[in-house]
């Protein structure tokens, strides 16, 4: 494959840009070689400096649900931004947005938006410990939460790839606020709020993680436990629904399973590409949000009028339930036929998936819970099989610890291409 001008586009970014990135997952470091610069993208294809077309199953880590430049939210965009970028004031395209997410989202009574993932759930936080007045938090190794301080403790996704879940530059002082538990591990958590009586303001959690790649915490009862967990204990459950939410159903997670938390964390999906975060929750916690209370959290940018109403545009096509439907039908295709053509060929692997996001692990374990099985997992034949699957035309999360997601762009054809690619990357990686 012709990667010449990739090549020489990562030389010059390298010099300029740490890692040759703006986020250091796209570096391609845990699988090697170099990272496909993009020219352009649309539905379910990304196509490179070098021409190249890929079948995108990373959809800008989750955006992309409805697939890359949709029209209805292109043309949104477009006629909004002749009127302006962003005001610094109120716009009712603000309010349109939260009135979807409000209505969407089945816990959240008031929501406030923000312009990423990291600025949620920091805020998310902030908030859980003025509503408390209790300082420590709970979150699960491998979680990934964006790049907080607070958050970098034994954090997923990227971190994980770089085996400096505990980034430099946190103080110490700081990160022991931070508490950590395996995931589905409650007696762990139990011991924690044994350990911690009256001090732990919230346990954050990714419903269906996604970075360590997916993972199940449903169905043995381990969200249920948080939830009973916090009541008792009085501390606020926050689920982070940055990747999940409007993913594994229009509600999220918590519509999907049914168990509702205290504070929700949203991004990706929420903006449908442009940079929007949100937190919301009760109205009583969220109240104490400035300038109706005393914790305060701002941004220059928040509720600009462009983000919004690609959000808009984006929010409201996911109030069909055909789309939903497609999904699940399309991603069951193509997991099971991963499976499947990994037990054809002999490679030993396991997988979880909700809805249109999961992920495949290469090992031998019949299954993965967490972040420690995921370390076990043959992450060089990941590797070999991502590199593999690129030079076959399909792109995937260049991470063992990613998660893969399936747009309403892709089609029955483009889940046969890539089940047949996978069988030959499967013979190449061996
Ligand atoms: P951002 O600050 O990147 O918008 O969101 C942080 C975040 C928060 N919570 C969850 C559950 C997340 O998955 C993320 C970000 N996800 C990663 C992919 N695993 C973003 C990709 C990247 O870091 O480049």
């Amino acid at each position: 494959m012709n990667i010449e001008h990739s090549t020489a586009d990562f030389q010059q970014a390298s010099k300029l840009l740490p890692g040759g990135v703006n986020s250091p997952v796209r570096a391609f470091k845990f699988v090697g070689g170099t990272p496909r610069f993009i020219a352009s993208a649309q539905g379910a294809y990304m196509t490179d400096v070098d021409g190249q077309r890929y079948i995108d199953y990373v959809g800008s880590w989750g955006p992309m649900i409805l697939g890359h430049a949709h029209p209805a939210v292109i043309a949104g965009i477009s006629e909004t931004a002749a009127h302006g970028v962003s005001f610094g004031a109120p716009c009712e395209l603000e309010i349109q947005l939260a009135e979807l997410v409000v209505d969407m989202v089945p816990s959240i009574e008031v929501v406030r938006f923000v312009n990423s993932g990291t600025e949620a759930t920091m805020s998310a936080l902030r908030l859980a410990r003025g509503f408390t007045g209790r300082d420590k938090i709970l979150k699960f190794e491998g979680g990934y939460h964006g790049h907080a301080d607070g958050l970098l403790v034994k954090a997923g996704s990227g971190a994980a790839t770089f085996g400096v879940p505990d980034s430099a530059g946190v103080p110490a002082d700081y990160a022991k606020l931070t508490l950590t538990c395996p995931l589905n591990d409650i007696e762990a958590v139990r011991r924690q709020f044994a350990e911690n009586s009256g001090e732990i303001a919230c346990i954050i959690v990714e419903p269906v993680p996604g970075n360590t790649g997916v993972m199940d915490l449903y169905s043995n009862g381990f969200l249920a436990e948080l939830r009973q967990l916090c009541d008792q204990e009085g501390a606020l459950l926050i689920f982070d629904e940055v990747m999940c939410g409007f993913r594994v159903a229009p509600g999220g997670a918590q519509e999907r399973f049914g168990i509702m938390p205290d504070l929700t964390c949203l991004g990706k999906i929420i903006g449908g590409g442009l940079p929007v975060g949100a937190y919301g929750g009760k109205e009583e916690i969220m109240r104490q949000i400035a300038p109706d209370g005393p914790v305060y959290q701002a941004g220059t940018l928040s509720g600009n009028p462009l983000a919004m109403r690609a959000g808009i545009e984006t929010l409201s096509r996911l109030r069909d339930p055909e789309i939903y439907q497609q999904l699940e039908a399309k991603s069951a295709r193509l997991f099971d036929g991963l499976l499947a053509g990994c037990k054809e060929a002999g490679v030993a692997a396991c997988g979880n998936r909700f809805g249109s996001m999961f992920t495949v692990f290469f090992t031998d374990q019949p299954s993965v819970h967490c972040f420690n099985d995921v370390c076990a997992c043959d992450l060089a034949f990941f590797g070999r099989f991502f590199n593999a699957m690129l030079d076959e035309g399909v792109y995937l999360a260049p991470s063992q610890f990613e998660a893969a997601f399936v747009s309403a762009a892709h089609s029955d054809a483009d889940i046969d291409a890539t089940l047949e690619a996978a069988a030959r990357a499967l013979a190449v990686a061996r």
